[in-house]
């Protein structure tokens, strides 16, 4: 219960923030030390990494490929898809003061944004679509980073064919950026079990592998170096850039 009302709390802060998320996000002695001193929230995501073209509702692809490896077969995600989510729990922790445990009512009941934008697949495919969901950004507010933190890595439920857990990672500008979603519904629809229900990043500004499905689990860390082989991703431990911008 004590928990309960924390979290209660920690959420109201951040929709009562809601127009202002920049304002509140730079009010925040570990996200302006991130930032470095007298940067604006604004002048720090835009200035230095631009927004990613926004479509129309005509441009929507058709067909939009599924590349990644299978929707999880454990029996942890099966239950899961068996009771529609009501069980599930995105943490947020690490180097934050309000770590977080968002279900899908609460990740539903905070404010909601959309984009219709492209997906650009590093084995040369495109597809847009549009995405709905949470701002990246308004979580990582209500869970209020701490000075020191560098990274904002996702862990997801699924895992290649020798049992290793695919996961990425973002910096604070890239999570920061405005177009940089937790999202919760494609075209309209809630995710699906093999686009990586029920929550998944979507980042545009980036290639399709930063774009995390499954996720379970958001942890803010000061440094990748000793998570996994140490290069912020599956598919970075693998050789590919870290940085994916496009
Ligand atoms: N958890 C997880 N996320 C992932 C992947 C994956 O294998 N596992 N593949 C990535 C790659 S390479 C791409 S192109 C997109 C594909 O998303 P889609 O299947 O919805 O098209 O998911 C990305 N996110
Ligand atoms: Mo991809």
């Amino acid at each position: 219960m004590k928990r309960k009302l924390f979290l209660a709390t920690s959420l109201s802060a951040a929709l009562t923030g809601c127009g202002v998320a920049g304002t509140k996000l730079t009010e925040n002695d570990g996200v302006r030390s991130i930032l470095g001193a007298g940067e604006t929230l604004d002048l720090a995501l835009i200035g230095t990494h631009g927004l990613a073209r926004e479509y129309s509702a005509g441009d929507i692809s058709r067909e939009f490929p599924i590349n990644s490896f299978d929707t999880p077969a454990d029996a942890a995600y099966a239950h899961l898809v068996r009771n529609a989510y009501a069980s599930f729990r995105l943490a947020v922790d690490g180097m934050v003061e309000r770590p977080l445990s968002l279900s899908l009512v609460q990740l539903n009941a905070m404010p909601q944004t959309t984009q219709i934008t492209r997906h650009d697949c590093v084995e040369g495919w495109s597809a847009i679509a549009q995405w709905s969901g949470v701002a990246l950004r308004d979580v990582l507010a209500a869970a209020r980073p701490r000075s020191g933190a560098g990274f904002v890595v996702f862990h997801t439920f699924d895992r290649d064919a020798n049992g290793v857990p695919y996961y990425e990672s973002l910096d604070f500008s890239q999570a920061l950026h405005p177009q940089t979603l937790l999202a919760l519904r494609q075209n309209g629809a809630p995710i699906a079990p093999n686009r990586g229900a029920p929550v998944r990043l979507k980042i545009p500004t980036q290639l399709g592998y930063k774009s995390a499905k499954w996720v379970r689990h958001i942890a803010v860390v000061p440094s990748l170096a000793h998570l996994f082989a140490g290069k912020g991703g599956y598919w970075e431990d693998q050789g590919y850039q870290w940085y994916a911008g496009i």
